[in-house]
């Protein structure tokens, strides 16, 4: 099909996630900023819908232009997916994940505190625990808990010079997708190791940084920069500790099938 057909056909819609995400409201930006995709809507729900009907689409080989990102097993799964080129750089480049740490965490927790910092990882390690889950159907808690088993290498990088603790309390508070399930699960493991009683609580973006922002969680390692979730970082700054990167090389866009004759965002048609 043409260009025009592919806009006609998708009923000048994509195919979203959760109305909270920060890919959502970078999207809702696309649509103001593109001419290409002036009268577009993106149609929220969730995460399992969107990949239900990413399935359908390539199955029946289909149009469909969905918000994708890494690390995830979307591109790992659907060989035919390709992020759509963003001329504008609204998506931006590449994202980090980056740990924050509520104020006053190094005092009273140095030891949880000294742990989170020094936790790294690459997308590989984290795409690996995503794509082993929904292919063989474990909990993400599972799979993560089997990568810290067989990781000591990197166990003991991240746990350098961290002393043991008897029973203390550390609240990860988390988004509730897949890659921080797995980021949070794996960390959380390597803390119990040391002896930390540890809750994982998960809620929407906006929650994640008030609750690191009053001190109401101890930390967290889910936060993408510096676009996807620069509002909720930009509204909080200098109310947490920023603990650096733990993950290079995550992005987020506009994805398509590869047998869409498309490059670009611009190519959409209003
Ligand atoms: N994501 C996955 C999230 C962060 C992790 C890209 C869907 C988002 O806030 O958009």
């Amino acid at each position: 099909g043409n260009e025009k057909s592919y806009s006609e056909a998708v009923e000048h819609m994509i195919t979203g996630i959760e109305p909270g995400a920060g890919i959502t409201v970078t999207t809702e930006k696309a649509i103001e900023e593109y001419e290409s995709l002036k009268g577009w809507s993106l149609e929220q729900s969730s995460t399992a819908a969107m990949m239900t009907r990413l399935d359908e689409a390539i199955q029946k080989q289909e149009p469909i232009v969905i918000t994708g990102w890494n690390p995830h097993w979307m591109f790992a799964k659907y060989k035919d997916l390709k992020y759509l080129k963003d001329p504008k750089g609204v998506y931006g480049k590449t994202e980090v994940i980056k740990t924050l740490a509520r104020k006053g965490l190094k005092e009273d927790k140095p030891n949880a505190y000294k742990l989170l910092d020094q936790f790294h990882w690459e997308v590989e390690d984290m795409e690996g625990i995503m794509l082993e889950s929904t292919e063989t159907g474990t909990d993400i808690a599972k799979v993560a808990k089997k990568w810290v088993e067989e990781h000591p290498d990197a166990v003991s990088k991240w746990t350098k010079g961290v002393e043991d603790v008897n029973g203390v309390g550390i609240e990860l508070v988390s988004t509730p997708w897949d890659s921080e399930r797995a980021s949070a699960n794996v960390v959380a493991e390597v803390l119990r190791s040391k002896g930390f009683e540890v809750t994982i609580t998960p809620v929407d973006v906006a929650i994640v940084f008030k609750a690191i922002a009053e001190g109401d969680g101890d930390a967290t390692l889910a936060a993408w920069m510096p676009v996807t979730h620069k509002e909720f970082y930009d509204k909080y700054t200098d109310q947490f500790e920023d603990l650096g990167e733990n993950l290079k090389g995550a992005k987020i866009g506009l994805a398509v099938p590869k047998y869409m004759d498309i490059d670009s965002i611009e190519d959409l048609k209003p």
